[in-house]
């Protein structure tokens, strides 16, 4: 008696499994692995290191001038970037060399979330 009913609470927990992984399922239906896709695009971030070519006033962006990011397939170039808070560019410098964290916030919309001052390596 003791043996089949631990056989019938693992049938039990494997039908309940089961049934939690089908009801999960079922309410992403065929498109989990989209939903999955657009759920890291949304939250992707990406850091490289630049150097800081000027500041807006207000603190709301700066020109970087950046290596290349592999991650966002991107080239180095010289570019103005969002600063996610104005006082992010508290402590900036002109000239100064810099590492950065960017914050996909839309499909081509990129936030600066961390900037500090490179480290000497
Ligand atoms: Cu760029």
């Amino acid at each position: 008696m003791k043996l089949s009913h631990i056989a019938i609470s693992l049938v039990a927990a494997a039908a309940l499994t089961t049934t939690g992984g089908a009801f999960a399922g079922g309410g992403h239906g065929h498109n989990h692995g989209g939903h999955d896709k657009e759920a890291e695009q949304e939250e992707r971030t990406a850091e490289s290191t630049g150097k800081v070519h000027s500041i807006a006033e207000d603190g709301s962006s700066v020109v970087l001038e950046h290596g290349p990011i592999p991650a966002l397939r991107w080239p180095a170039m010289t570019m103005e970037l969002a600063l996610a808070d104005p006082s992010l560019a508290e402590g900036l410098e002109v000239g100064a060399q810099v590492h950065f964290v960017l914050h996909q916030t839309g499909a081509t919309d990129y936030k600066i979330i961390s900037i500090e001052p490179a480290h000497d390596h």
